[in-house]
């Protein structure tokens, strides 16, 4: 038996070294790399613990560092271990925390032949309520179904993620945009960061790709897909040409196939694009930079007074990422209504030509209105049927601001991207939630309301298709309370 003082300075990361003995097989099992503490364990035992472990295709760790995922401990009390780990994390600061375990997990695990789930009663964690690891019980399947707030502990991870969602979305696998979209939404709702991948047991949405995914990241801060993916010729050029108004993956991937790589190309071929799309470049500098809260404040007045003018009563409310809590975003989105039913009717042109006689309007598309008797049921977020106007408006810049934008066409107008949307008052409660978002959100509602529900929601309303009945809301609350949801505000709502 060593002295204490010379078994704890062994302990030490930095006087650790990496065994001489041969490189381990190929470990069966990529989601664990275990680290055996030696205090109580004693050396030889550990050996032979290595020894039996790897030969079982477990990856055992000589060093203690950033990799391991598992601490596994003998006759240790939880206190005790948590003073171990806590002189370990002296030496690697920042580093994720493994979980520390009895022994019996890892006997357990030998027995199996493979790791155990880790139990309460494997574990050496004194754990705080708030920080244990999260369970399916308390992370519910539907993005609707809990809180996602718009600053969260995993940021890296669920950016990450989400690059591998966008590229499946280039590809057209709608499938696989969704699985990525609901494992980063997942993230993005935990109480705490992940530092280890026994964090994500029993998550929903979690499949074999987007734990590996994690797992990189977690050991190596990168992971070689998504870098492969963010710096390809083909993600970029996609995202360059998706982010023009007006172009839409379908589009971007034609020009990609047909060799098309920069803007400069596009404006060249002015013959191919829509009226859309050439404002959409004319105005791509400005519309391409985030529109900030303040703006999106400044254009929320310019239209009020518009729609004042137009038909006094009748309300404007910011809805979008703004009214989710985002301080930016690449538009502005508006919801008009009048509290008597009907007056609303044939409003946006007026309020169009109110904006443009102030020389406000840099482009605007009209749709009409095609409410009919089937709108109620559209299922599709596209075919959402109010009286819109997807505008470009020049909004007035300070002179400060404006001196800093030289190559702008008109040096004291910001184009923005503008939605104004008009809704009738019975409706206005479903469209304030439809136009809310985020677009994860809402489509997991969507989808929560059919499958989970049998009713179907739209932008225009709750239908029950059983009975043949619409609910009737004057609120977002009461279509939460009708979807037998705990209301969530809409800062609650960033999945
Ligand atoms: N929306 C949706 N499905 C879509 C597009 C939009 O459900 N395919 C809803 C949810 C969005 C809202 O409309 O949150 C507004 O659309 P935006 O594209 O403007 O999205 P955000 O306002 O959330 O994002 P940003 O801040 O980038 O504008
Ligand atoms: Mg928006």
């Amino acid at each position: 038996m060593l002295p204490k003082r010379r078994r704890v300075r062994a302990e030490s990361p930095r006087c650790i070294v990496a065994s001489s003995a041969p490189p381990p097989p190929p470990a069966r099992f990529p989601g664990v790399a275990i680290y055996l503490a030696e205090p109580r364990m004693g050396r030889s035992r550990r050996a032979f613990l290595t020894r039996l472990a790897r030969s079982k295709g477990f990856r055992i760790l000589d060093t203690y560092s950033s990799e391991v995922t598992h601490v596994v401990m003998e006759q240790t009390s939880a206190k005790e271990a948590i003073c171990w780990q806590k002189n370990m994390d002296a030496h690697l600061p920042g580093c994720p925390q493994p979980v520390l375990l009895d022994i019996s997990w890892f006997t357990e695990s030998m027995a199996a032949g493979q790791p155990v789930p880790e139990e309460p009663r494997h574990r050496l964690e004194v754990t705080q309520p708030k920080k244990e690891p999260p369970s399916s019980v308390m992370m519910p399947a539907y993005a609707c179904q809990r809180p996602t707030p718009l600053t969260h502990h995993n940021v890296t991870l669920s950016e990450a993620l989400e690059i591998l969602a966008e590229a499946a979305g280039f590809e057209g696998n709608e499938g696989r945009l969704l699985s990525f979209y609901r494992a980063a939404s997942v993230l993005k709702s935990l109480p705490c960061p992940v530092t280890s991948l026994s964090q994500l047991q029993g998550l929903p949405h979690f499949g074999e790709h987007s734990s590996r995914v994690i797992q990189e990241l977690l050991e190596h801060g990168t992971c070689e897909e998504v870098e492969q993916v963010r710096c390809s010729e083909r993600h970029q050029t996609m995202k360059l040409f998706t982010q023009v108004f007006g172009v839409g993956v379908k589009t971007a991937n034609r020009w990609y196939l047909e060799g098309l790589r920069t803007l400069e190309e596009l404006r060249e071929q002015p013959q191919r694009l829509t009226q859309q799309q050439k404002a959409g470049l004319q105005y791509y500098q400005d519309l391409s930079t985030p529109v900030g809260r303040a703006d999106a404040e400044a254009l929320q007045q310019l239209v009020e007074a518009a729609v004042r003018q137009t038909l006094p009563g009748a309300t404007v409310t910011l809805t979008g990422g703004f009214r989710r809590g985002k301080l930016q975003g690449h538009d502005v989105d508006f919801l008009i209504t009048h509290p008597e039913e009907g007056q609303e009717v044939g409003l946006l042109p007026k309020v169009m030509s109110h904006l443009q006689s102030q020389g406000l309007v840099l482009y605007h598309q009209y749709h009409r209105s095609h409410l009919d008797s089937t709108h109620l049921l559209r299922q599709n977020y596209t075919m959402d049927a109010f009286e819109r106007s997807f505008c470009i408006l020049g909004l007035p810049q300070s002179p400060h601001a404006a001196s800093a934008g030289a190559l702008h066409p008109c040096p004291t107008r910001k184009a923005v991207r503008v939605d104004l949307v008009v809704t009738p008052n019975s409706q206005f409660p479903f469209a304030l939630l439809g136009w809310t978002g985020s677009q994860l959100f809402e489509r997991e509602l969507r989808r929560f309301s059919r499958q989970e529900k049998g009713l179907w929601l739209n932008s225009h309303s709750l239908f029950d298709p059983e009975r043949k009945t619409f609910f009737h809301a004057t609120s977002e609350e009461d279509i939460f309370r009708f979807l037998g949801l705990k209301y969530l505000p809409p800062e609650q709502r960033n999945a």
